[in-house]
C-alpha cells in the first residue's frame, strides 16, 4: 500500500518534470499506517464535521497527499496525471478549497503546523458545545521545525495541553541545502519536552512502531510529537541526500526502483489488490463515520437529530428514550445497523440548528436589529473615542449574540480592546471560554486563527499593534488565499501611537496590507464607521478583514453627513462623501481613519476662503474599487484638485488622486514624541493641506515663472496667521533642502527682498518629496 503512494508520487513528478518526490518516498509508510488504521474521514462527505483533520505542513510533499486522496476516492487518476498543471486539482502545493480532502493550504513552512494547533484548539473549544471528538494530525518536516513559527505554535499547544494534536515529524535530517547539521543542531526531542509535549522517537519505516506511537499519542494528556526517522527519497539512488528533495529522477533510477520493489506496472497503474486494500481502509473510516457524530444531514427530518458515539456519556446522560434510538437505528444503513446501539442521541434541536447556522456562517437572526440599535445609540451619543474603543464597544455587544466569536490578543488585550466583560479565558483546565491569551506570539496567533476558521463553527478575531501586522503577515496572506473569514484587530495604527516612537509607528503597513488580494483593510474614522465596517466584515464570509484602529481619540464625524436617517451603511461603498461642498467644487479631500477630522477642518477653512471643498471618507479601498464605474467617477470627480490625507505611506494613493494629486502623509519613519507634536512635525494638519493646495495653485503660474521665492512670497501675502508661520517654516526647509541637494540656486535682490530662483524640477522635489 505504501508503495502505491511512492510510485504514484514519482510517476506524477516524472510526468510534470517538476515536484518533490523525496518526502513522499520517505513518509509513505507513516502516512499509510495513519490513513489505513486511524484517520476518521469520509471521501463521500469530505466536510463531515467530526472528521479527524490531517494537515500536510511540509506542503512540498503534496504528491504524498494527492496519492492518498486518489487511493481513498477523493480525486481521480487524471488529476494525478495533471500534477502541477493549469486548472488541475493537484497544484504544486496543497490548496484549500480546490481539492476535496485538503484541509489547509500549505507550502510556507511552519504555517500548516500552526494552523493545526488552531484546529486542535477549535476542537477543544467546540467539544462542549457540540460534543465533537476528533484528532488533528499534522505532518511536518525539518523545515517546519526550523521556522520560528513552530516555536510559538508548539509552545502555545503545550501550554494549552492540546492532547488531541498529533504531529508526525519527518525526521530525515535533510533539507534543501544538504544535511540539517549544516544549519541546525537543535535537540528537537528536548525542545518539545520543554514545551510540555509528549515526544516519541520511532523508525518511520516500521509499521508496528508507527501504530504503537500513534496509539500512545492518542492516549496522551499532552500534544504529541512523533519523530519518525525516515530516509528521504527511500529506494531511489538519491536516498538519504538532499538531491532527493525535488526534481524528477532519471529513467534508470525509476527502472531500478520498480525492480527493487517488484512494481512492474505502467506509470499511474495500481494493481487491483492494492487498490482494494486502500478501499478497505475507507470502509473502516466510513464505519466510524456512520457511528460517530455530526454527519451532514440532508433531509429536514434528520436535521433534528445527530447520532453520537464516543461521547463518554452514559445512556441516561444522553437523555434519549429507547423508542427514539430505535427509530434512528432504522434510518441507518443496514450494514452498520448492528454496530450502533443506543449511541444515537438527539442534540437539542436548537443546538443542532445552531451548529448548522455556524457551519453555514449565517449570522444570528437578530443581528440586524442588534446593529441597528447600537448604531442609533452611537448616533445619539456622538462619542469622541479612539476607534479601538469603538471596535470594543461593537464587539462586546456582538460577542453576546455570537458564540462563534473566539477572541484573543498577542499580549495586548487591554490596548487592543479585544476582551469583553462576559468572556471567559480558555485555559488547559477549561476550554469552554471564548478568549485566548496568545501570549507574545503574533505569528502563531494569526496562523492558529486560520486553523480555527478552517475547522469550522468558529469566527476568530485577534489583536496586536498594526506595526506588528508584519509578524502576522504570512498567515494573513494565507487567510486571504484560503478565503477564510478571520478578523485581524490592528490597533495603534499610525504615528498617533506617539511616544513609543518609530519602531511602533506603522508607516508602510496599510499600503502593503492593501496589496494583499481578498483582504479587506478597514480604517474607520469614528464609532459609526467602525460599527459599519464590523457589520461588513461579518458578511464577508470568504475574506479576512483587517481593522486599522486608532490609539488616540477621534471626533465623531458622521454628524457632518446631513441625513436624518443614519441607517444606511455608507462604509459599504468603501468611500463616500462625508461633507459636501457648499460652493462650486474646487477641491476634494480624501482621508481615512483619524485623518478624516483633519480633512473636515481643512475643508472648513478652504470653504471660508471661498474654495468649494468636499471631504470623502474612505474606510476601505477594496470596497470602493468594487463599486460601479459611475459611482467611482462621481466620488473621484476628476475636475477638482484632489488631496489625500493619511498618516502613512503615499504608495497607492495616486490611483485615486491622480498623478497630480497632493498627498499629505508620511514620507519617512516617525519619531518619538507626543502624538500631537508628531502630526505637527510631519505637517499632517489642516493648515498644511491648505498650504499645499495653495502651492498647487501657484504651480500653474510657475510654468511662466520659475521663481519659487516669488511664489512663496505671494503665498505669504494671502495666507493667514498659522499658515503664514508654516510658509516661513517651509521656506526655510526649502532653502535648507536646496543647499542639501546642492541644486543650482541664485539668490538675488528683488524690490528689497531676497529671492531664490530654482528650477521647477527641484521645486517639486523639495516640496513634494
Ligand atoms: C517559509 C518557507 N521558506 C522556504 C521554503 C522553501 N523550501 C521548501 S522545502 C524546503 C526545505 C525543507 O526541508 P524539510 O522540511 O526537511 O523537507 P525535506 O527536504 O526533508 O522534504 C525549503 C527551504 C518554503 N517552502 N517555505
Ligand atoms: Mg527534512
Amino acid at each position: 500500500m505504501a508503495n502505491a503512494i511512492r510510485f504514484l508520487s514519482i510517476d506524477a513528478v516524472q510526468k510534470a518534470n517538476s515536484g518533490h518526490p523525496g518526502m513522499p518516498l520517505g513518509m509513505a509508510d507513516v502516512a499509510t499506517v495513519l490513513f489505513a488504521k486511524y484517520l476518521n474521514h469520509n471521501p463521500d462527505d469530505s466536510k463531515w464535521f467530526n472528521r479527524d483533520r490531517f494537515v500536510l505542513s511540509n506542503g512540498h510533499g503534496s504528491m504524498l497527499l494527492y496519492s492518498i486522496l486518489y487511493l481513498t476516492g477523493y480525486i481521480s487518476i487524471d488529476e494525478l496525471k495533471n500534477f502541477r498543471q493549469m486548472g488541475s486539482k493537484t497544484p504544486g502545493h496543497p490548496e484549500f478549497g480546490l481539492t476535496s480532502g485538503v484541509e489547509a493550504t500549505t507550502g510556507p513552512l511552519g504555517q500548516g503546523f500552526a494552523a493545526a494547533v488552531g484546529m486542535a484548539l477549535a476542537e477543544s473549544i467546540l467539544k462542549k458545545q457540540f460534543r465533537i471528538n476528533h484528532y488533528t494530525y499534522v505532518m511536518l518536516g525539518d523545515g517546519c521545525l526550523m521556522e520560528g513559527i513552530s516555536h510559538e505554535a508548539a509552545s502555545l499547544a503545550g501550554h494549552l495541553k492540546l492532547n488531541k494534536l498529533i504531529a508526525l515529524f519527518d525526521d530525515n535530517d535533510i533539507s534543501i541545502d544538504g544535511a540539517t547539521c549544516l544549519s541546525c543542531s537543535d535537540d528537537v526531542e528536548k525542545r518539545f519536552l520543554a514545551y510540555g509535549w509528549n515526544v516519541d522517537k520511532i523508525d518511520g519505516h516500521d509499521f508496528d512502531a508507527i501504530s504503537l506511537a500513534i496509539e500512545r499519542a492518542q492516549k496522551s494528556e499532552k500534544p504529541s510529537l512523533i519523530c519518525c526517522k525516515t530516509i528521504i527519497g527511500k529506494f531511489s539512488s538519491r536516498a538519504g541526500t538532499s538531491s532527493a528533495h525535488s526534481g524528477a529522477f532519471s529513467e534508470e533510477d525509476i527502472k531500478q526502483m520498480r525492480e527493487k520493489l517488484n512494481w512492474n506496472y505502467e506509470p499511474f497503474h495500481v494493481p487491483e489488490d492494492v487498490k482494494n486494500a486502500w478501499k478497505k481502509t475507507v470502509e473502516r473510516a466510513k464505519q466510524n463515520y456512520n457511528s460517530m457524530s455530526f454527519q451532514h444531514l440532508t433531509s429536514e427530518e434528520e436535521k433534528e437529530w445527530i447520532p453520537v458515539s464516543s461521547t463518554g456519556m452514559t445512556k441516561s446522560e444522553t437523555g434519549i428514550t429507547e423508542d427514539y434510538a430505535e427509530l434512528q437505528k432504522q434510518r441507518l444503513p443496514d450494514n452498520i445497523n448492528n454496530s450502533v446501539s443506543f449511541q444515537c442521541v438527539t442534540l437539542e434541536s436548537s443546538e443542532n440548528k445552531e451548529l448548522q447556522r455556524r457551519l453555514a456562517k449565517r449570522l444570528p437572526d437578530n443581528i440586524d436589529s442588534v446593529f441597528a440599535g447600537l448604531k442609533k445609540q452611537i448616533c445619539e451619543l456622538m462619542p469622541s473615542e479612539a476607534t479601538r474603543s469603538s471596535f470594543g464597544r461593537v464587539m462586546e455587544l456582538l460577542a453576546q449574540h455570537m458564540p462563534e466569536l473566539v477572541g484573543g490578543s498577542a499580549d495586548l488585550t487591554g490596548s487592543n480592546c479585544t476582551k469583553y466583560k462576559h468572556m471567559q479565558v480558555i485555559d488547559s483546565n477549561n476550554y469552554s471560554g471564548s478568549y485566548v491569551h496568545y501570549g507574545v506570539r503574533e505569528h502563531a496567533m494569526a496562523a492558529c486563527m486560520n486553523g480555527m476558521a478552517l475547522h469550522g463553527a468558529i469566527l476568530p478575531y485577534g489583536g496586536t499593534f498594526l506595526v506588528f501586522s508584519n509578524y502576522c503577515r504570512p498567515a494573513i496572506r494565507l487567510s486571504a488565499l484560503m478565503k477564510q473569514q478571520v478578523i485581524y484587530v490592528m490597533t495603534h495604527d499610525s504615528i498617533g501611537v506617539g511616544e513609543d516612537g518609530p519602531t511602533h509607528q506603522p508607516i508602510e503597513h496599510l499600503a502593503s496590507l492593501r496589496a494583499i488580494p481578498n483582504l479587506y483593510v478597514f480604517r474607520p474614522a469614528d464609532a459609526v464607521e467602525t460599527l459599519e465596517c464590523v457589520s461588513i466584515a461579518l458578511e464577508k464570509k470568504e475574506s479576512p478583514a483587517l481593522f486599522a484602529l486608532s490609539r488616540q481619540n477621534v471626533n465623531y464625524m458622521r454628524k457632518f453627513y446631513f441625513d436624518i436617517d443614519q441607517s444606511t451603511n455608507l462604509s459599504k461603498f468603501g468611500a463616500y462623501v462625508l461633507c459636501e461642498c457648499s460652493k462650486e467644487l474646487k477641491v476634494t479631500i480624501f482621508a481615512t481613519g483619524s485623518e478624516v477630522e483633519i480633512a473636515v477642518e481643512a475643508r472648513e477653512k478652504l470653504q471660508e476662503k471661498g474654495i468649494g471643498t468636499r471631504v470623502v471618507s474612505m474606510p476601505c479601498w477594496r470596497l470602493f474599487d468594487e463599486q460601479s464605474d459611475e459611482y467611482k467617477a462621481a466620488i473621484l470627480n476628476n475636475d477638482s484638485i484632489k488631496v489625500a490625507i493619511e498618516a502613512g505611506s503615499e504608495m497607492g494613493w495616486h490611483k485615486y488622486i491622480g498623478s497630480n494629486g497632493i498627498f499629505v502623509g508620511m514620507k519617512s519613519f516617525g519619531e518619538s514624541a507626543p502624538y500631537k507634536a508628531l502630526y505637527e512635525h510631519f505637517n499632517i494638519s489642516a493648515d498644511h493641506v491648505i498650504l499645499v493646495k495653495l502651492m498647487a495653485d501657484q504651480k500653474v503660474s510657475m510654468t511662466f515663472s520659475s521663481e519659487l521665492s516669488g511664489c512663496l512670497i505671494d503665498l505669504a501675502a494671502v495666507a493667514e496667521k498659522p499658515v503664514q508661520e508654516l510658509v516661513e517654516k517651509i521656506m526655510q526647509q526649502v532653502i535648507d533642502e536646496v543647499e542639501n541637494i546642492g541644486a543650482s540656486k541664485i539668490i538675488e535682490e528683488c524690490e528689497g527682498e531676497e529671492r531664490i530662483k530654482i528650477d521647477e524640477e527641484t521645486l517639486q522635489k523639495v516640496i513634494f518629496g
